[in-house]
């Protein structure tokens, strides 16, 4: 398929303003990757494992919880939404919703392009009334929705505590973009992983399997794609705990021997046990959670959780400007 061929020749050297952040980041005194780069085709297919491990429970109870509320959440929301899907990732999560919904339109965006267009066109075989569309953007920094998608009731979808890789102030600014790109009629649903047991944390994101492990070794593999560097993954060992104090996971990468890696612009030597930070995934009180939300032109009309309070999955509703 040379068009495939293509496509994937096309995504392997990064944009400028992509090396630009990959080789700022590297280079920083306390080197950081931001977490949007563990999505290439297979951390895509790493995160879905993930989301099958008994240690990992955001997803099962996020499902449970949208299963045992699915009617009450459909009345809050009401049919006929415009539901654009922030990191869609294979789609299901809001395919479960299509059947309680009914959206007008399903607006599917991943920064991970192609993995997205092949979930929608896989999906659009199962529900071929509504009309759908799939976006490759990354939509962490700014949002800008072409024409193709409707204004009328926009409802943002922003499930899996995916909000959790912002700090709370960036968390803010984005809900905020997230409000002025929609109408007075617009609306949120979003999944908030809540504060829990340190150990209980420690294990969703460093399991037994290793597959959160391989998930975060793999960024050092699509960073070498990249920006052409020449990391060696068997020398770092992934890390994943949680940090009380500042209310998150973090995940890092520790480098296990002294080590240089270079790339196109650049080099820089690690020495054993230096780390670079990949991820954060902060968690929140449910009263925080909420208050993120009305400082940000939202108000919560119905807050979920599980029987355990581990997990809110919150609609909220634009606050009329
Ligand atoms: C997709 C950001 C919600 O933070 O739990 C899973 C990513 N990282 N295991 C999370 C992740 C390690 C996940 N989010």
């Amino acid at each position: 398929m040379p068009t495939s061929r293509l496509t994937e020749a096309r995504q392997r050297l990064a944009t400028p303003a992509v090396a630009a952040e990959l080789a700022a980041g590297l280079a920083a005194r306390e080197a950081f990757i931001s977490p949007k780069y563990l999505y290439d085709a297979l951390g895509s297919r790493l995160f879905e494992a993930i989301c099958e491990l008994p240690e990992y429970y955001p997803t099962r109870t996020e499902a449970a919880i949208v299963a045992r509320y699915s009617a009450e959440i459909a009345r809050a929301v009401g049919p006929g939404a415009t539901l654009i899907d922030l990191g869609a990732g294979n789609c299901a999560k809001a395919a479960a919703l299509f059947p309680l919904l009914h959206p007008a339109q399903y607006v599917a965006i991943d920064i991970a392009a192609d993995f997205v267009r092949d979930a929608i066109a896989r999906l659009q075989q199962r529900f071929p009334h509504i009309e759908m569309t799939a976006l490759g953007l990354d939509f962490s920094s700014k949002l800008d929705l072409p024409d193709v998608v409707r204004t009328e009731k926009r409802l943002f979808f922003y499930p899996g505590s995916s909000i959790g890789n912002f700090t709370p102030d960036e968390a803010r600014a984005f809900l905020q973009r997230l409000r002025a790109a929609c109408d007075d009629d617009g609306g949120l649903l979003i999944g908030i992983d809540l504060v829990k047991d340190a150990a209980t944390l420690d294990a969703a994101y460093d399991d037994d399997l290793g597959i959160t492990a391989a998930f975060n070794l793999n960024i050092l593999r699509h960073v070498n794609r990249l920006i052409g560097a020449d990391f060696d993954v068997l020398q770092w060992e992934h890390r994943g705990f949680y940090n009380e104090g500042e209310s998150r996971v973090e995940m890092h990468l520790e480098a296990m021997e002294d080590l240089s890696v270079s790339w196109h612009g650049g080099a820089r030597d690690f020495s054993a046990g230096q780390r670079i930070h990949t991820e954060n995934s902060y968690k929140y009180r449910q009263s925080l959670a909420v208050g993120l939300l009305e400082q940000s032109g939202f108000a919560a009309t119905h807050v979920w959780t599980d029987p355990d309070n581990w997990f809110a999955f919150i609609h909220a509703r634009a606050v009329p400007r």
